[in-house]
């Protein structure tokens, strides 16, 4: 095809495509929304059958295995792993063969206004490859292979049984106060002494390492990786290390471990990405005792959806249950472990793409962003139900959000946001705000959108928001703290990466403002790619100054750090 031809089918296309995406998406997305959903998934590495359409574009064994890794690293985050559509559109033959290679070949090459990046003149990928890709693309999607018990049980590791761990806390470490920090890109965690603020240990952890969560004792720390793999770690061992360790799928993100009275550290819980399930564990030992699979309809339309992914998990502190956010169906499902022979799940909808979310200050309602609908879900965790579905910004990022006072409003929970510039304030006490409970009662303005985490802390009267996706490098590279008690006033910014003081050109995006134990410091973690410099910085709550930076070569991107103490009861 001429260039001429290809440039006039590539407007065509275009213009074809804005509308219909314009119809799916009100607003197109911007550039960090969709690297950020777009991330690498680690079913690049496995390998699947390679299924052909008889009336798709030929291609060699080679070629489907190649489109299929670039589909896993760079396509699957959006597009979904069966190529149903998630954030992004539904790539399934049924559409994509009636396009035909030419114009998908366009649409990959500039990308749409809606949020499909412009692959190829963004230079991330060759005129081949986009070839490939669109051949690809009309193939029968490859479905990865499911990941069952005896699969589970595998990869399960005790290293150190029960019976052969200390009685007691072996170390002088005040284990309350340590922060274990996600290094992304290494797979590894760093435990880190809150107090000496000296790196405790590095230990090896699954791909691209998630989360951490603790145990209700405060003993156990569990490290989740995204290629689903948890370690359980012991924090009364004379150097904290893993006890028990398993694969519970080919993809996830979320761990917890149950909190209700009664079942403390006796049961762990992880949710996958790929196959959409969740396992519940021995707490001890992780040993899988219960699989239960989230394939299901969506909320609304009641359509099927084959992979509807396990986003966040909470542990009640209300009932034996855990509460199970599945993200593309919408729905939230409790989930009682009193027996697990006879478990019930009360499964509660309110809108699709719930994805992370925190509880309130008093633990009974659990608030979870549903991203792509621009909405809270609010769930009471006594009465099992459903309290309200609360508009608010663009696509809402809470971490697990941040719960203070509001001079006016009493208790609220907070929420920023990717998309917009705001911060959503929630009321959450039906008994003395009956008024607000609930609602969105005010919007704070920060520096942009990009916004990932916001955090308070009981004994602070600051409220801290990040912004690492925002594109101004002046935004993503410092956080903004707002004072509880003089919100009108606006915020100010700290400049935590210039405080960092890296001589090298690295992203250093600041992200993740995360309490010490005693409310009185601020940590952050200061992230450049794995061959940059990065580092953590510590800021002292009530002077807003800089107290500690922790510069070390093995903290190799750091990204989530998560306190011991704040973690265990959870403080934010
Ligand atoms: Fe996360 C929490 C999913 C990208 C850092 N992330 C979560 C949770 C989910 C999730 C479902 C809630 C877990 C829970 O509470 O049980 N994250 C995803 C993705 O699907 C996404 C968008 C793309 C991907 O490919 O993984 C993604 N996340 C990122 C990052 O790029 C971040 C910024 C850096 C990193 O380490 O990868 C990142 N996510 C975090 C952190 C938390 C998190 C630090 C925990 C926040 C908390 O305070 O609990």
């Amino acid at each position: 095809m001429t260039t001429r031809k290809l440039a006039r089918l590539a407007a065509l296309a275009l213009s074809t495509l804005a509308l219909a995406a314009a119809a799916q998406h009100k607003e197109g997305a911007s550039a960090p929304e969709v690297n950020y959903q777009a991330g690498t998934s680690p079913l690049a590495d496995v390998a699947m059958y390679q299924s052909s359409n008889p009336k798709a574009p030929k291609m060699t064994q080679a070629e489907f295995d190649r489109a299929r890794q670039i589909y896993f690293e760079r396509c699957a985050g959006c597009h979904g792993v069966l190529r149903k559509g998630a954030t992004g559109k539904p790539l399934t033959p049924d559409i994509t063969l009636a396009k035909g290679t030419d114009y998908l070949k366009v649409f990959i090459a500039y990308g749409s206004p809606a949020g499909m990046p412009n692959w190829q003149t963004s230079g991330e990928m060759t005129e081949a490859d986009v070839d490939l890709m669109a051949r690809y693309v009309q193939q029968d999607p490859p479905v990865p292979p499911e990941f069952g018990l005896a699969d589970m049980k595998k990869t399960w590791k005790v290293v150190i049984p029960a019976d052969k761990r200390p009685k007691k806390k072996m170390n002088n470490y005040n284990i309350t106060n340590i922060f274990s920090t996600t290094l992304r890109d290494a797979g590894e965690i760093a435990l880190i002494d809150g107090d000496t603020k000296e790196i405790i240990s590095i230990i090896k952890t699954g791909y691209a390492v998630h989360i951490s969560r603790m145990s209700a004792s405060g003993r156990y720390l569990f490290v989740i990786g995204r290629d689903a793999k948890v370690n359980m770690i012991d924090l009364w061992m004379e150097k904290p290390d893993t006890v028990a360790e398993i694969r519970t799928g080919l993809e996830a993100r979320s761990v917890e471990s149950s909190k209700f009275k009664g079942f403390e550290d006796k049961y762990a819980i992880a949710g996958t990405y790929w196959p959409p399930q969740f396992v519940i564990m021995d707490g001890d030992t992780l040993e899988p005792l219960k699989i239960v699979s989230t394939r299901g309809n969506v909320v609304g339309t009641q359509e099927y959806h084959p992979e509807p992914r396990v986003a966040s998990i909470v542990g009640s502190h209300f009932k034996p249950e855990f509460v199970v956010n599945v993200k593309e169906t919408g729905k939230t499902l409790m989930v009682d472990y009193s027996d697990l022979n006879a478990l019930k799940l009360t499964e509660i909808g309110s809108a699709p793409f719930l994805h992370d979310g925190g509880l309130d200050a008093t633990k009974r309602y659990f608030m979870v962003a549903a991203n792509n609908s621009n909405k809270i879900s609010v769930f009471d965790l006594k009465d099992s139900k459903l309290a309200a579905v609360v508009d608010v910004g663009k696509i809402p990022h809470p971490g697990r959000g941040a719960n203070f006072n509001h001079p006016k409003y009493g208790p609220v929970w907070a929420t920023g946001h990717l998309g917009d510039e705001t911060i959503s304030l929630i009321g959450t006490d039906p008994k003395k705000y009956k008024q607000y409970a609930f609602k969105e009662v005010a919007k704070l303005k920060g520096p942009g959108g990009g916004a990932l985490f916001i955090k308070s802390h009981p004994k602070s009267n600051h409220l801290y928001s990040d912004a690492p996706l925002n594109p101004d490098p002046k935004v993503s590279q410092s956080v903004v703290v707002y004072d509880i008690k003089n919100l009108d006033k606006g915020y100010v910014t700290l400049p935590i990466a210039e405080w960092a003081d890296i001589k090298d050109d690295g992203a250093k995006r600041v992200v993740q403002p995360e309490f010490n134990k005693a409310g009185d410091e601020v940590w952050f973690s200061v992230w450049s790619a794995k061959d940059k410099i990065s580092a953590m910085v510590v800021v002292d709550d009530k002077t807003l100054k800089l107290k500690k930076v922790i510069k070390d070569p093995r903290l190799i991107t750091p990204t989530g750090h998560f306190n011991v103490n704040n973690t265990q009861h959870d403080v934010y």
